[in-house]
């Protein structure tokens, strides 16, 4: 494949963007190389600046699950950004968005819309700690919340790509606010809570990890957490950013049955535009001003593109088949991948929930942060590469999950299935 468009955007990017990118996990630090310059997207596919194509499986890492330039988002989106594109005055499509949330998302009786899942994210904690009075936040190594502060301790996603596990930045009183526990690992939160139960204020995590790769939750671990959060009047806060329309349409928590006491959503949320949200019961909600005191706010909070784009997608994925769709052809694409390398006879993991899942070069189950970092990770980034020669776009980095959207179908589920196989049959 020829990627000299690439390589030359990469140089003239690196000589005004921080490392050429305006987020680190694009810059393909995780397995070595240049990132390549994307033209277009269309369905399942993208269409580099050299002309090469890929079959997509990080679809702007989540939030694709209808494919790229999906028609009624498209349309939704113009029709909204000729009436005007932000206003800063209240519209009837954050009421609209916020009751399909509502219809979709089992725990969630009120929300507020805001732009990014960092930002979901950092005012979920505010409002967790000013409902409660109490200050300290429990959170699980290798889930990954966003970039706040008080949450890039024991992180995922690119921190743990790039081998940072926290941040230089960040006073040592923030992080001292924050209590990290393993994963799948019942017994270190029961020990957390006795020992600190009255000052937490909540415990956040990600119900289906996808910064660490994906993580299957263990039987009975999130109904003891939710549990062990009530009996010490902590919130149970679950980041569904990642899990949210994706594990399920009402997210990890209606896939797992499990209820907490507020939800972070992004990504699919909005329909690929820079929209979150977080919401709970409107008892919590109430203390958020301007009802309440917890003050949180935002310019284009809610704005009439993203809500356009969010809605018209949640309306898509309510369609007979469509989240089957997307979760089907990924499954399909796992088994595939599980096959190939059988056939080599090296050792993977594979965990998938929905339309999310991951391949671990891993042997042996993968239950938390301590043994997804154990992955072979130099195997992981020659498969990348071998994939991406193969006309394959996954996750640069082994500590991502893998996307499918309903457009990825028989004929991108073969090809990927082939290039797997050849790359798999060259490692
Ligand atoms: N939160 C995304 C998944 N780890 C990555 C997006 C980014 O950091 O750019």
């Amino acid at each position: 494949m020829d990627h000299t468009q690439s390589s030359r955007m990469f140089t003239e990017a690196r000589e005004v963007l921080v490392g050429g990118v305006n987020s680190p996990v694009r810059a393909f630090k995780g397995v070595g190389g240049d990132p390549v310059f994307v033209r277009s997207g269309s369905g399942a596919w993208i269409t580099d600046v050299d002309g090469n194509r890929y079959v997509d499986y990080v679809l702007s890492w989540g939030p694709l699950i209808l494919g790229h330039a999906y028609p009624a988002v498209v349309e939704a989106v113009c029709v909204a950004m000729r009436a005007g594109s932000s206003f800063g005055i209240p519209t009837e499509a954050e009421t609209l968005l916020a009751r399909k949330i509502i219809q979709l998302v089992p725990s969630i009786e009120k929300v507020r819309l805001v732009n990014s899942g960092t930002e979901a994210a950092m005012s979920a904690i505010r409002l967790a700690r000013g409902f409660t009075g109490r200050d300290l936040v429990v959170k699980i190594e290798g889930c990954y919340h966003g970039h706040m502060d008080g949450l890039l301790v024991n992180a995922g996603s690119g921190l743990t790509t790039l081998g940072t596990p926290t941040s230089p930045g960040i006073p040592a009183g923030y992080a001292a606010c924050t209590l990290t526990m393993p994963y799948n690992d019942l017994a270190a939160a029961e020990e957390i809570f006795a020992a600190h139960g009255e000052n937490i204020a909540c415990l956040v995590i990600e119900p289906l990890p996808g910064n660490m790769g994906v993580i299957l939750p263990e039987p009975g671990y999130l109904e003891g957490l939710r549990a062990l959060t009530s009996k010490y009047g902590a919130m149970l806060v679950f980041d569904e950013v990642m899990s949210g329309f994706r594990a399920a349409l009402g997210g990890a928590q209606a896939h797992f049955g499990i209820q907490p006491d507020m939800t972070i959503l992004g990504k699919v949320v909005g329909g690929g535009m820079p929209l979150a949200a977080y919401g709970a019961s409107a008892e919590v909600m109430h203390h958020l001003s301007p009802e309440g005191p917890v003050y949180q706010a935002g310019t284009l909070s809610g704005n009439p593109l993203a809500t356009a784009a969010g809605l018209a997608t949640l309306e898509a994925l309510e369609q007979p088949g469509v989240f089957e769709r997307a979760a089907e052809a990924l499954r399909q694409v796992s088994k595939g991948i599980a096959a190939a390398a059988r056939e080599k006879g090296f050792p993977i993991y594979q965990a998938q929930v929905g339309s999310m899942a991951c391949t671990f070069f891993h042997e042996g189950p993968v239950r938390n942060y301590a043994e997804a970092t154990q992955s072979d990770t130099a195997r992981y980034a020659k498969f990348f590469h071998a994939m991406l020669e193969g006309g394959v776009y996954l996750a640069p980095s082994q500590f991502e999950a893998a996307f499918a959207s309903s457009a990825h179908g028989p004929e991108e589920i073969g090809h990927t299935i082939e290039a797997a196989r050849k790359a798999i049959a060259a490692l």
